[in-house]
């Protein structure tokens, strides 16, 4: 693929209703996406970064700046073998940045499965036709909020329910669930909100029977982790540390968790992830696909590259109505009566993208080279 023109456009896709996690209340998306054109066809990623540092370091400025300035200047013009070659010529050079490297990585997935005229999934080897997913539930203002959302999402047959937690909203509000719904398959998912020296807390949480405890200490803490690990029956699964595949190496040798969280646009893009899901697939660690309130371009990613074998947990992929009035592809993702979300058939990531309804969205736009 000799990559000729690439564009960035953010735009603002407001959230039918605030999403409230321990680090921060989000009311809308501004969301960077990103495309990239060859022989015709055009490649869509999205960047999944946050316009606060909160979630990661990473920003949809900081994004917006390194692909400007570095990231782009390295691709545009220039001709790859397939999306694996640009994917490595990403590496090189440019530290860190998972984020902005992802937006154009996954660009190239998607042009390459196009260019083939094959199915994302199928060119990442997915083996499934349909995937398995749940909803991920912010902090409410109150206990009955949360109930009331509980019932509503599962009687959509939504798979599993993931609860925000965050000192103070955590263990009476799991046992409340709990009660209310004893047989739900559910997780909890803390963002980092809890100190090392909170051990005797986040312990009581397994009289619960959650299917994991997500992230519960800093990202950087994998001993963290591990001590906690070491006491806790319920698994522990990380997400903000799984930065790449040698975090994810380390993660596993430590015994810091059981069960791993894959982003591929916190990852980097689909190679990366594929690499962190083969290696937990090797050590018999089970994986699942979570998500960063992406708009139906990155959702299209995030449920073609879960349709893999390893995936094995329900994903943080809901239908395009959990989270926009309008989303920005069509037909938008529904879900199943099963609690599933089907795996686009057609070419790439498999649903058209809506450009007048992007442009009616759009905060800013930059063409490389410039028009
Ligand atoms: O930690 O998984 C997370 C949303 C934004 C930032 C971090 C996370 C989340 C979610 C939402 O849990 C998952 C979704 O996209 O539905
Ligand atoms: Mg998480």
């Amino acid at each position: 693929m000799r990559i000729d023109r690439i564009e960035l456009q953010i735009i603002r896709l407001p959230l039918r209703e605030p999403f409230r996690i321990s680090s921060g209340t989000a009311h809308r998306r501004r969301i960077l996406l990103l495309k990239l054109d060859a022989q015709g066809l055009r490649g869509y990623g999205e960047c999944v970064a946050e316009n606060e540092p909160y979630y990661s370091a990473e920003t949809v400025t900081t994004a917006r700046y390194v692909l400007e300035c570095f990231l782009i200047p390295a691709v545009i013009g220039r001709e790859f073998a397939d999306a694996g070659a640009l994917a490595r010529a990403l590496e090189t050079r440019v530290r860190g940045h998972a984020m902005a490297k992802a937006a154009v990585e996954m660009a190239a997935w998607d042009l390459e499965a196009k260019l083939r005229d094959l199915p994302l999934a199928r060119l990442l080897g997915g083996t499934r036709a349909a995937v398995p997913v749940g909803v991920s539930l912010g902090i409410q203002p109150a206990l009955a909020d949360l109930l009331e959302r509980v019932q509503r999402y599962r009687a959509q047959g939504y798979r599993r329910i993931k609860l925000k937690i965050a000192p103070g909203w955590d263990v009476e509000v799991l046992r409340c669930v709990r009660e209310r719904f004893p047989e739900l398959p559910l997780t909890a998912d803390a963002n980092a909100a809890y100190d090392a020296s909170e051990h005797a807390r986040l312990k009581q949480l397994d009289e619960f029977g959650l299917l994991m405890l997500e992230q519960p200490f800093a990202a950087d803490d994998l001993l963290a982790h591990a001590r906690l690990q070491a006491e806790l029956s319920t698994a522990v699964c990380l997400d903000e540390s799984i930065t790449s595949r040698a975090r994810c190496a380390e993660a596993l040798h430590l015994k810091s968790c059981r069960v791993v969280n894959i982003k591929p646009g916190r990852l980097g893009g689909h190679a990366a992830a594929r690499a962190v899901h083969d290696l937990c697939q090797e050590a018999g660690v089970p994986v699942w696909c979570g998500g960063m309130l992406e708009s139906g371009i990155g959702r299209a990613h995030n449920v073609a590259l879960a349709s893999l074998a390893n995936f094995r947990y329900p994903g943080d992929i809901s239908a395009s109505d959990r989270y926009w009035e309008r989303d920005v592809v069509d037909p938008p993702f529904a879900l199943r009566a099963d609690g599933t979300l089907a795996v686009p058939t057609g070419p790439g990531i498999g649903v058209r993208v809506d450009e007048d309804f992007l442009a009616a969205i759009q905060e800013e736009r930059a063409s490389f080279p410039p028009i």
